[in-house]
């Protein structure tokens, strides 16, 4: 079957929607780092928008700084590649132009610093999940025993973390009296340029001083909420897309219809006008990123654990599990939604229900497995700092209480019918032997796991009411199944 590329683009015109504009006469804007399913979805999709309309030099080139499996993927296809937009009502197929090109870090982090250097490039954006941050997430402070920022540190010339490459970029455009670019993190982090902005300097201040006074008088760190699912895509997803296309597209993504962007509108170089794409550029994303992390993905947290053990494979069916549907809602209605601020013009109530609708959708195959990976990075955003407000205000954090067990549950890497659990996480072997030093023991179990110093803060940790609720938690779910313990509960 023959591969996607710009030769037999014409082909899909029928089909789906293509590129309206002449790429080759397009220069690139952005170096996106970490060129995931979910920058193709989102940011790349939003920029596409705006070439059909007839932006100019703003193509991405896109860097994965560790496996070669996305340029892989798209260099023999010219960079193209569908999305495949899956609501309840049906699908619709989108050719992207937007990448030019993907490069691989490690392949030759000459290359990938140089392209970032070129003055060309207004914008260094990055999806590179929680960990790529490299800092601890309790504290936002950079980790300096992290083995990239150690290695980047003393190789400053061929880096391997984003930080160790946007600092290199920097250095090389302060010493060509060039102008800076702006770094915008588009990750699932709160005040996420504000942590990016963070580790840059603290690693800059290592690396050399004037430096890093440099940045901080030249560069700016927007913060951005992000939001659209999009699962990661299979082997069975290519094998149907082809049947319907006609043609082979090893890059292809999934996503819902829905998809939300909202920046802060601080960039020190120029900017794609993304608002004309419907993005929103505001003063103050705070208050969006909150309500996004909390109520999203902390909810999706909780319906992948308590769903994962209780045997579900994707979201959608967790959400057709009526006790499971009804704790998603008593989680927003009774905790998590009491600690968010509104956004002005906001409807809440109409937000928590699209949510769950969202999660409901039958058309996307969302693992629990993949959206409970690397829960130690995810955990303090999407619950604890809402656990911290409810116990300021005395609020309820039951089933707060209950996601954590649901988590400790499942980091003993075993599920509930004695099958092992492939828990990814980069503190995966020290949870798991905290739970088996405890075994049987829900309270020790809970005390050991709630001492973790990078993922739980101290008022959390020495809160009785957190360890006693969540111990409680602990031994019926361990006891009775989770879904039964909720059942009995609700
Ligand atoms: C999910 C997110 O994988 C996860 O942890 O919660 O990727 C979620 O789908 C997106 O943030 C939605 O915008």
């Amino acid at each position: 079957m023959q591969r996607l590329n710009k030769s037999n683009l014409d082909k899909l015109a029928d089909t789906a929607s293509l590129p309206g504009y002449d790429r080759d006469a397009q220069k690139a804007g952005i170096v996106h780092l970490g060129i995931g399913a979910f920058h193709r979805a989102h940011q790349a999709w939003y920029t596409e928008a705006l070439l059909n309309k007839g932006a100019q030099d703003w193509q991405i080139i896109g860097a994965s700084l560790r496996s070669p499996t996305v340029k892989n993927q798209l260099a023999e296809q010219d960079g193209l590649y569908t999305i495949v937009e899956r609501g309840p009502e049906g699908e619709k197929f989108q050719v992207v132009g937007a990448v030019k090109d993907v490069l691989v870090g490690p392949e030759s982090p000459a290359t990938l610093l140089e392209v970032m250097s070129s003055p060309d490039i207004k914008i260094i954006s990055l999806t590179v999940t929680e960990k790529g941050y490299c800092h601890d997430p309790a504290t936002g402070n950079l980790n300096q025993s992290h083995p990239d920022i150690v290695h980047d540190l003393e190789n400053p010339e061929t880096p391997k973390s984003a930080i160790g490459y946007i600092v290199g970029a920097l250095n090389a455009r302060r010493q060509a009296g060039e102008k800076s670019f702006t770094v915008l993190s588009c990750d699932n982090l709160p005040n996420n340029g504000e942590v990016l902005e963070k580790v840059v300097l603290q690693y800059a201040d290592k690396f050399d001083a004037e430096l890093a006074a440099w940045i901080r008088a030249n560069t700016t760190f927007p913060c951005t909420m992000i939001d659209r699912i999009v699962p990661a895509t299979t082997d069975a997803d290519r094998g149907e897309l082809e049947g319907k296309l006609g043609l082979r597209d090893e890059g292809m993504v999934l996503a819902e219809p829905f998809s939300q962007w909202v920046i802060e509108d601080k960039f020190c170089s120029q900017r794609p006008a993304w608002e004309d794409a419907g993005a929103l550029l505001v003063d103050d994303v705070h208050v969006y990123e909150i309500m996004k992390l909390r109520l999203l993905n902390g909810s999706h947290s909780l319906l992948a654990y308590a769903g994962y053990l209780a045997g579900f494979d994707y979201v959608s069916e967790v959400m057709r599990e009526p006790v499971l549907a009804e704790l998603c809602q008593v989680f927003m209605d009774r905790e998590v939604g009491q600690t968010v601020e509104v956004p002005a013009g906001f409807d809440m109530e109409e937000y928590k229900v699209q949510l769950r609708e969202r999660f409901a959708n039958p058309g996307l195959k969302h693992r629990t497995w993949q959206i409970a990976m690397d829960g130690s990075q995810k955990i303090p955003q999407r619950w604890l700092q809402t656990l911290a407000a409810q116990l300021e205000g005395d609020g309820n954090i039951e089933y707060l209480c209950l996601a954590l067990a649901a988590w400790i549950r499942y980091v003993s890497a075993v599920d509930e019918r004695g099958q092992p659990i492939d828990v990814q996480d980069p503190l995966a072997d020290d949870l798991k032997a905290l739970v088996e030093a405890n075994r049987g023991d829900a309270a020790a179990t809970v005390a050991a796991v709630l001492g973790v110093k990078a993922v739980f803060p101290e008022a959390i940790a020495n809160s009785e009411k957190v360890q006693t609720t969540t111990a409680d938690w602990l031994a019926r779910i361990s006891e009775q199944g989770v879904l039964a313990a909720v059942k009995a509960a609700l």
